[in-house]
């Protein structure tokens, strides 16, 4: 081949030299995604409904357990634009959902599509009606009449156990007997409703015997090896595509028996069928989050050194189990001797089943709980021996050389410093003024308090998949399996990719969440996909600049070392030849075939990145009303390279507004018929923008060593150190009136109970 392109650089005025623009890693840019979002162009699933489309309602269990009678359908059947009513028996049986096989032992309790002979939690479908509009299906489904006969549901902690996870190091009972000092704690979880913006949905084609299932999910891939499953079909009969979803926080990480009940119905009717939760619908039977009762033990010698840890976690499983459902409670257990040296363990957890909605990760998944105990028996460690709250932790963190770090239990803690977060948040947050503050306030008659945590997450480990192509205008096209659930990751996946391709990220279109588009993927959740995808992308990204830079040479005539891609051109030899990436990729395409213009990689990560960080919140309590303000809040964050900073502040922030919930407002009430008292936001306590305080965020970066980037996670970080912080901050509020013993959430009827009360209190009892 000639060489054609030996003055393009001159003539275009471009240079090496003038075009370069990289790195992009590591710089604030606006998310590309939010032009749509914020222009009504975004396209969730409620906004797809295409030509003929049906609309389906579910009639659900008005109980949390019973038996089925009789299902009256004459109706239903009968009533305006209804075309079709399912029951069970219409089903026949069906497999359930797969479930994640993370542990050995696992007592499996998948869900069915429509109950058949019992109905196992409130708001379970039995029910489903398929008509022309939804408010056609909606009125319908009421005229459902469903006969069943109300059991009896479990009581708390009478459920068959899911799972069991235990560690021993060491003899618990030698270390706890030779203290100088023991505490303890008690922690009641609130249950938890993930809400997402947008309620779960699904909408479901079926053309030449091919399913199409557009369903707002963070796990494509999973909710297609589902729908295959449950419907009896070949893997490659089955497309699902995630379009805009409105949020997930681990609560669309599984499928759904709404889900396959729209799937069976598009197929059985051959037809497009939609489905959208309300509000209340998620509420009822979307997975709940958290709803452990820990407790734990703490053995410190007379120094202050952490001698042994004893805590056994209760996690609730609800109904049915999702693929994860087994996570928090596994999750909780490995994180949970956190970033300290305890020499002696003795940790438990279980799960057991519910009659209620299914349990199932959220925001954190088993991160919260673990920094939840551990940090709050830190605090109790530091009143006990009269150690400053930070020194105790200074005393007990592990030292940077000390990492990696393998643990019982199979954790591996790949990279951290935790002493510097820890002397990092005492500069920023100018901890010695803060203590003398609060001493002069307490000397008023204020009541307010410090609280810190230190906590680690693990945030990335397996693999996911990446393939990017030069299209025949000179950009690029990538996909990745990470698909996305409102964090910009068309944005920062550009940035990646920019870097590793040696363009600009407005010259490359990302694509996700569509499994006809690539191969394979995990998706978006675990607070992997920057570290696990983004490395993945980074791979697919490397390899197709290698067949850039060969194919350049060749049609440059000069070595493949001396090429450089830049965004625009691709220079070799004396810098004078250049060749237009458009015109590259007709030379590929000619040269080695159209494939050539592609790659694509399965990334496998070394190891799992642990992020880490460090937590203060100051509170000030009203005496009279309970209430507590959060004053402040410093964090310092080490997630390790920081892909866009813009970024993950968001993540950061929004994970701490859901923090913040969780410690404060956010409780799932359930009465003890099984009927759920907190159906609507009216009863349902979101925080709010008022609630959330001054935060001031600063970050450290050590590197990640267990994947290509170097990243770790930061959207679940809110979720797991804030909450730890604000209920130490309270109880080192009240601590001077004896009052320790306080429950999740810490709303002010709780702390006023708490103050009035006295250390012998029982609160929470009041609706119990
Ligand atoms: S709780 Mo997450 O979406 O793994």
């Amino acid at each position: 081949m000639a060489r054609i392109c030996a003055v393009g650089g001159t003539r275009l005025g471009l240079s090496p030299a003038s075009e370069t623009e990289t790195p992009w890693l590591g710089r604030s840019m606006l998310r590309r995604e939010d032009a749509r979002f914020v222009t009504g162009q975004g396209r969730y699933v409620d906004d797809l409904t295409p030509e003929g489309c049906l609309h389906l309602a579910f009639a659900r269990s008005p109980y949390a357990h019973g038996r089925i009678e009789a299902v009256g359908r004459e109706a239903a059947d009968a009533a305006d634009n209804v075309v079709a009513v399912f029951t069970a028996a219409e089903l026949g049986p069906l497999p359930g959902n797969a479930i994640n096989p993370l542990a050995p032992d696992i007592v499996e309790t998948p869900f069915e599509v429509l109950a058949s002979e019992t109905v196992t939690s409130l708001g379970q479908p039995v029910a489903a009606v398929v008509a022309r509009t939804p408010t056609a299906a909606r009125d319908a489904a009421e005229l459902i009449e469903l006969d069943i006969e109300p059991l009896d549901p479990l009581a708390d902690g009478e459920g068959p156990c899911s799972v069991v996870y235990s560690i021993s190091e060491g003899d618990a009972d030698a270390a706890f007997a030779a203290a100088a000092h023991v505490v303890s704690i008690r922690v009641e979880h609130s249950l938890l409703a993930p809400s997402p913006m947008e309620p779960r949905a699904t909408l479901a084609t079926w053309e030449e015997g091919r399913l199409t299932a557009w369903c707002s999910t963070q796990t494509p891939y999973r909710v297609r090896e589902d729908l295959a499953r449950i419907l009896g079909l070949d893997l490659e009969a089955v497309r699902v595509i995630a379009p805009d979803v409105g949020g997930a926080f681990g609560g669309k990480a599984s499928i759904f028996p709404e889900d396959a009940m729209v799937a069976f119905a598009a197929r059985a009717l051959a037809a497009p069928v939609k489905w959208c939760a309300t509000r209340n619908d998620d509420l009822l039977f979307a997975t709940h989050g958290r709803g452990a009762v820990s407790t734990g033990e703490m053995a410190f010698d007379a120094s202050g050194r952490a001698l042994a840890l004893r805590a056994d976690l209760a996690f609730q499983q609800g109904s049915w189990m999702t693929y994860s459902a087994v996570v928090p409670a596994g999750n909780a257990l490995r994180i949970l001797p956190g970033p300290y040296a305890i020499p002696v363990l003795d940790l438990k957890s279980r799960a057991r089943m519910t009659n209620r909605a299914a349990v199932g990760i959220y925001r954190g998944a088993g991160r919260p709980e673990a920094a939840m105990l551990l940090d709050r028996l830190m605090d109790e460690g530091a009143r006990a021996t009269g150690i400053d709250p930070i020194e105790i932790r200074l005393l007990n963190a592990f030292a940077p050389a000390d990492l990696p770090l393998a643990r019982s239990g199979g954790a591996i803690v790949d990279s951290g410093d935790f002493p510097r977060l820890l002397e990092t948040l005492r500069e920023r947050a100018v901890y010695a003024e803060l203590r003398a503050e609060q001493t002069r306030r307490r000397a008023a008659g204020e009541i307010v308090g410090l609280g810190l945590c230190l906590y680690i997450e693990p945030c990335g480990q397996g693999w996911e998949s990446a393939e990017v192509t030069l299209i025949r205008d000179g950009r690029f096209v990538a996909t990745t399996g990470s698909s996305a659930q409102g964090q910009g990751r068309e944005t920062a996946f550009a940035q990646i990719a920019a870097d590793a391709l040696g363009t600009t990220p407005d010259r490359v279109a990302i694509r996700q969440g569509d499994t006809a588009d690539a191969a394979a993927g995990l998706g978006a959740l675990a607070s992997r996909s920057t570290a696990i995808g983004g490395s993945a992308m980074r791979k697919a990204c490397e390899a197709l600049r290698t067949t850039l830079v060969e194919a350049a040479a060749e049609l440059l005539q000069c070595p493949p070392e001396s090429v450089l891609v830049r965004p625009q051109r691709v220079y070799g030899g004396d810098n004078a030849a250049s060749v237009g990436l458009a015109e590259l990729a007709r030379h590929i395409a000619s040269s080695r075939g159209d494939a050539a213009l592609t790659a694509s990689t399965i990334y496998n990560a070394e190891g799992e990145a642990w992020a880490s960080g460090a937590c203060l919140a100051c509170v000030a309590i009203d005496a009279d009303t309970g209430e507590t303000t959060v004053e402040r809040i410093v964090w310092i964050d080490d997630a390790g390279l920081v892909v866009n900073p813009l970024l993950a502040e968001g993540q950061l922030l929004g994970g701490l507004a859901q923090g913040l919930g969780e410690a404060l407002l956010e409780r799932l009430v359930y009465d003890t018929e099984g009927q759920v008292l907190t159906g609507s936001f009216m009863d349902y306590a979101m925080p709010r923008a008022g609630d959330i305080p001054p935060v001031e965020i600063a970050k450290i970066e050590t590197l990640s060593p267990s994947n290509a980037l170097g990243v770790k996670g930061v959207g679940e970080a809110g979720c797991i150190g804030v909450p730890a912080a604000v209920v130490n901050a309270v109880a080192d509020a009240l601590a001077p009136m004896g009052a320790a013993d306080f429950q999740l959430p810490l709303t002010s009827e709780r702390v006023w109970r708490a103050i009035a009360h006295g250390p012998n209190n029982a609160p929470g009892a009041e609706d119990r």
